[in-house]
């Protein structure tokens, strides 16, 4: 998977001497992870509470010190841009939105390094033949409103505006209302104008890279997400009075699922991941027994023939369950994405950069959504990958080594800066 871009002969910024700094990277993660703080280091910043609005704030501010365009978006997208060369901008990004134990670095490095490659050139003099863009996309967690990479969705054109707006979180806010409330309700169109290319810097979030020993992680793709809500209705009853024989008890069937979804990812085996995140049981006390419980399901796999076997399978198992316990089950679908292949020519200039920079480089795909994954609908797109400390993340104990950081961010830099110097129509290799 060699990519044809020729860029040692592109004068890259890290061949004339030019690295990212260390400390303004360090600095701003470390600022942006005190804007919503939690035990442990990490922040909770769901999307689109007062947490999320500082957040943004700070990367305004940021954005505006360095003289970027800034363009903000119908869902709140924001977009900052280095006007400089011609022609559509390579593009760069991620969120700063968090799930409610987040880290400091899933999602921010991404964003952070996109302003710290932009400040790194501007200082150095030099100016790219093409505009660099820094993408700040709402709701890529999905924790509050569902789907998630809801923002970069919107973006490409993959869901309505209207239909995003209209949204209903899991605390019952509604995304356009919460959206006007913290102002950022943007004026830019959506769908955005598709970009020339993307690449995501993103932590690895799982324990491949640091298991084998291995620095950069040229991601090829994005695994399969199957989420849905599951609503199981009941008997409440008095939990001491009540005979075993005569329940219809759904947090008894709550539990059968997670159970299942355990043994189902352990017969397929391979990528095939099944979570139960979150359960609800009404009334939820000690001597009742539930009324009703709403739990979710969060099924992935890289193989979408399988990932809709393990579908089918969950929905006959919940179908037999409803009737041995006599409940009632309802569901519905709060998000359903194909895996998605990232530019195999882009991929492998991410292996190259990685070769050229002396960090050891391994192709794989990614496990966790990303904002690259719908930006792939509309533009050559791959991601770069740092490990994750034991491949801890949506944990505020994630933590990812600065050489690591640094490295990245520098690869990053020379990656963007072959993109803006090479023809991806180009019959002589894809760029
Ligand atoms: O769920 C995910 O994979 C991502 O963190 N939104
Ligand atoms: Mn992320
Ligand atoms: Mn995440």
């Amino acid at each position: 998977m060699a990519s044809a871009v020729p860029f040692l002969e592109l004068n890259l910024p890290s061949m004339q001497g030019y690295s990212i700094s260390q400390n303004r990277l360090l600095g701003r993660l470390d600022e942006l992870a005190t804007i919503g703080p939690i035990e442990g280091g990490g922040s909770c910043r769901l999307a689109l509470t007062d947490a999320d609005r500082d957040g943004r704030d700070l990367v305004l501010t940021w954005m505006k010190d360095l003289g970027l365009d800034i363009s903000i978006d119908g869902v709140g997208n924001i977009v900052g841009t280095w006007n400089v060369g011609t022609g559509l901008p390579v593009m760069t990004g991620s969120h700063i939105d968090t799930v409610r134990t987040g880290g400091r670095y899933d999602g921010n490095l991404g964003v952070i390094a996109g302003l710290e490659v932009i400040e790194t050139l501007m200082s150095a003099g030099m100016t790219p033949a093409r505009p660099f863009a820094v993408g700040v996309f709402t709701n890529e967690e999905g924790a509050r409103f569902q789907p998630d990479m809801l923002g970069a969705l919107v973006y490409v054109g993959g869901l309505s505006l209207e239909t995003a707006l209209d949204t209903v979180a899991i605390d019952g806010a509604v995304f356009g209302e919460e959206l006007q409330r913290i102002g950022y309700a943007g004026s830019s169109p959506c769908p955005s104008a598709a970009p020339y290319a993307f690449v995501e810097l993103h932590i690895e979030q799982g324990p491949r890279l640091e298991a084998e020993g291995v620095q950069i992680g040229a991601v090829t793709g994005v695994q399969g997400i199957s989420w849905q809500e599951v609503t199981i209705s009941g008997q409440s009853n008095h939990a001491g009075t009540t005979p075993m024989s005569l329940r219809h008890d759904p947090a008894y069937i709550a539990a059968e699922i997670a159970v299942y979804l355990r043994q189902i990812a352990r017969e397929y085996g391979g990528n095939q991941v099944c979570t139960v995140g979150k359960i609800d049981l009404q009334p939820n006390l000690i001597n009742v027994v539930p009324k009703s419980a709403t739990l979710t399901l969060d099924v992935r796999n890289t193989d979408e023939k399988l990932l809709c076997e393990v579908e089918a399978k969950i929905d006959q198992k919940i179908a037999e369950l409803a009737v041995a316990e006599g409940v009632t089950i309802s569901s519905r679908v709060l998000a359903r994405f194909e895996p998605v292949e990232f530019d195999d020519q882009l991929t492998g200039l991410i292996v190259e950069m990685a070769n050229y920079h002396n960090r050891s480089v391994m192709m794989m795909p990614s496990g966790a959504g990303h904002d690259a994954q719908m930006l792939a609908r509309v533009c050559p797109t791959t991601m770069i990958f740092t490990p994750s400390v034991q491949g801890i993340s949506h944990n505020p104990t994630e933590f990812t080594n600065t050489d690591d950081l640094v490295a990245g961010t520098n690869i990053l830099m020379d990656t963007m800066w072959a993109l803006a110097h090479s023809d991806l129509s180009s019959q002589t290799g894809m760029i």
